[in-house]
């Protein structure tokens, strides 16, 4: 039986089961629920505003694509972290990444959400390589891109993401390159050469390396609410810093965080390590892309 990463490793991506355990659940949905009301009533500023693929986001669209920093103290729903830190999702990303448990990093955690009236889509793209990358920019970023995970938890049945398996270490072909080079989402993203669609059973994970090339389409109409988060590893140094502190995490600094987190003790060592990567940082990292 191949491993989970195995096939991580292979496909760059893996569908895990009941990572949600039974203790947490409810407090998940109910916490889910509640955020998202706010994001559409308009009383949370951090969100994936339609129209807007990349951070950073803007308030120029009423409709919303995602619930960002659902551990910000200001949201006040502590099962987020809860979860974040807990031994079933924090063990897939050890075996996954080979990790430790003193190198893990706290990094992002955001809800997908439906938009309420407005179709949307991504266009093709890696998290962390523009689409204007040379194939030899592209092998280079792709070799050195092992020291996190990106993971889509459903709440409820998701079918939004598309991906290409084995992406994440073969730069693109010229047709995977044509294709991802407009800057207009895919009208099918089935004609992309390789792509297939992930399905989601509520409860169910897709674990990706985010530089897989991927792209999502969200209708009004299909409810979604998943958790998507990503985790690091310090081996990686500073190589994550300017995918994970584009999304504006200064907030992680202030002491209010760090009261959420009391009796989470793994999370608050996975805190002050990210605090640490983002303490090395000089000057402006700019955005993963335009
Ligand atoms: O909606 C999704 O599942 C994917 C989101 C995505 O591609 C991204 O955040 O870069």
């Amino acid at each position: 039986m191949p491993s989970l990463k195995e096939d991580y490793d292979r496909d760059g991506f893996v569908i895990v089961p009941g990572l949600i355990p039974p203790s947490l659940s409810p407090s998940l949905y109910a916490s889910s629920k509640r955020v998202i009301a706010q994001t559409r009533a308009g009383q949370w500023p951090h969100r994936r505003t339609v129209g807007k693929q990349f951070p950073p986001y803007d308030t120029a669209h009423p409709d919303s694509w995602g619930v960002q920093h659902l551990m910000h103290p200001d949201l006040g729903e502590t099962a987020f972290a809860k979860w974040y830190c807990s031994d079933e999702v924090v063990n897939v990303v050890k075996e996954l990444l080979q990790c430790e448990e003193d190198k893990l990093q706290m990094e992002l955690f955001n809800l997908l959400i439906n938009p309420s009236e407005h179709a949307f889509a991504l266009r093709w793209h890696r998290d962390d390589v523009k689409e204007s990358a040379t194939e030899d920019e592209e092998r280079e970023a792709l070799a050195k891109w092992h020291h996190g995970v990106q993971w889509n938890t459903a709440l409820y049945d998701d079918a939004c993401l598309f991906v290409v398996p084995g992406s994440h270490v073969t730069p693109r072909t010229s047709e995977q390159r044509s294709q991802s080079s407009v800057l207009e989402p895919p009208t099918n993203p089935l004609d992309m050469p390789g792509a297939i669609r992930v399905v989601l059973k509520p409860g169910e994970s897709v674990f990706y390396n985010s530089n897989i090339l991927h792209t999502a389409t969200y209708s009004p109409h299909e409810r979604r609410a998943t958790l998507h988060a990503c985790m690091g590893c310090t081996r990686g140094g500073n190589q994550r810093a300017r995918n994970i502190l584009q999304h504006g995490l200064s907030w992680m600094r202030e002491d209010s965080f760090a009261k959420t987190l009391n009796g989470l003790s793994r999370a608050q060592a996975m805190r002050s390590r990210l605090l640490e990567m983002e303490g090395r940082i000089n000057g402006e990292l700019g955005y993963s892309l335009d």
